[in-house]
Formats: structure tokens, sequence, C-alpha cells
């Protein structure tokens, strides 16, 4: 973890009370599934910096409070060009209404409906630590079919 050949990405999910707003991914990696709004680094931003502009672009929010609640490193069979370094972050608090862009379609689901059969395979594993209140650091090897083959996971807290 914190492997420092792989590429940082973001990912946010807003959490009010009894529901999580996750957003379709409509292009790119992880089209048709859902999952935060986040994508990767530009030169010379830090890992917070880029989480608020890409929750911005992606789904018109602005996050306000908020936490990094995982980092999670992710290894791709046959797609290493995709391997990467996920900051996860929690927000509570933040402006503006959730709405489409060209990337992202948002929609709120209660958290005992999280849609995880149309998830990355491993979020079941690990957003509901993450909705506990609880900061996790991971890593998932995945399959050449996107299945998961080997994963490790701690708990920070
Ligand atoms: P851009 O440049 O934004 O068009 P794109 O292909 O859309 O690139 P990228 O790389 O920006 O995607 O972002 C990938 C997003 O997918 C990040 O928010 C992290 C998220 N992601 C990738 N693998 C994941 C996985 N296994 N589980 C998960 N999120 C994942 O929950």
């Amino acid at each position: 973890m914190g492997n420092n050949k792989l590429r940082k990405v973001t990912l946010c999910i807003l959490f009010d009370k009894d529901r999580v707003l996750l957003a379709m991914k409509k292009r790119g990696f992880g089209v048709g599934k859902w999952n935060g709004a986040g994508g990767k680094l530009k030169d010379g931003e830090t890992i917070e910096e880029a989480m608020l502009r890409e929750t911005k672009e992606e789904i018109n929010v602005l996050p306000v409070e908020y936490y990094e609640a995982a980092v999670i490193d992710f290894f791709f069979d046959g797609k290493e060009e995709f391997n990467q370094e996920m900051h996860a972050f929690l927000c509570k608090k933040w402006e503006g209404e959730p709405s489409e862009s060209e990337e992202m379609l948002p929609k709120w689901f209660d958290i005992n409906s999280i849609p995880f059969n149309e998830m990355w395979e491993d979020d079941r594993i690990w957003i509901p630590y993450v909705l506990e209140g609880r900061k996790i650091e991971a890593n998932f090897k995945f399959d050449k079919s996107e299945k998961i083959k080997e994963i490790n996971l701690k708990m920070k807290s």
C-alpha cells in the first residue's frame, strides 16, 4: 500500500443519514457501474484538490465536510495500465444539488439497498465498513475477467 508507482485516483461518496449518493459511470473505465465520483489527479494537484475538482465536474457538488475513509490499491491482471491507488472520501456536507454531467448520472440509494450487483466487486467488501465510520486500507487483485482473486484489508480505526 502507498506504492509510489501506482497512479493515484480519487473517489467521493456523499452520505446523508440513511442514504448514499452513487453515480452511474457513463463512459471510460468502469462504464455501466455505480460508483462514487472521482478520477485521476492532474499535474501538481493534491489528492484532496483532485477529489474536490472531480466531484464538482462529475456530479456538480462541492464537498464541504469530508474525510479520507479508505486507501485502496487495485491491481488488474492483463490491464496493468489501470492499476491504481484509490483515495476514497466520505462526505457528509456539501454545497449544491447532485446533478448529471457528461460523465456521470447521480442517484441516492438507501444504505440497505446499495446496488452491489452493479458495482465493482470490491465495493461490497469495503463500503459497509466505511459507512459504519471505519477507516480502512486495502488492496484487491482482479483476474482477467474483473473478478477478485486476492483481498487484503486492514482496519485503521
Ligand atoms: P478520466 O480521465 O476521468 O476520463 P476515466 O477512465 O473516466 O478517466 P478514471 O481513471 O478517471 O476513469 O477514474 C477511475 C475511477 O474509478 C476512480 O474514481 C476510481 C474508480 N475505481 C476504479 N477501480 C475501482 C474499483 N475496483 N472499485 C471502486 N472504484 C474503482 O469502487
